[in-house]
């Protein structure tokens, strides 16, 4: 299945890539990644600013992630879509508007 259009997280950290073909593997030197934007994680739908319609979208997500049995609402990020990762995401969404991430 295709991610949806909207961000399920912001992640930064260094990352490599792997090559493979019948004759072997090679491993990259490790590059700093930066994915969506770590200072305001909650900004869902990737617009820029925390509001309302991060929640909603989340939201919509996350009953879709359970219908789809996929995790792009893992919020706390172990392996399963339950009410956790709404109160994390909330908590989060909390934060990041106390934080001046809201518009
Ligand atoms: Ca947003
Ligand atoms: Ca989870």
């Amino acid at each position: 299945m295709n991610p949806p259009a909207i961000r399920s997280r912001s992640d930064s950290g260094a990352y490599t890539a792997v090559a493979s073909n019948t004759c072997g593997e090679v491993e990259s030197a490790p590059a700093a990644v930066v994915i969506g934007d770590p200072t305001c994680p909650a900004d869902f739908n990737n617009d820029g600013t925390v509001n309302s319609t991060d929640v909603s979208d989340f939201v919509n997500q996350w009953f879709q992630d359970q219908v789809d049995e996929t995790l792009f609402t893992d919020w706390d990020n172990n392996g399963v879509i339950n009410s956790t990762d709404v109160s994390t995401y909330i908590n989060s969404w909390f934060e990041d508007t106390a934080a001046g991430c809201g518009g």
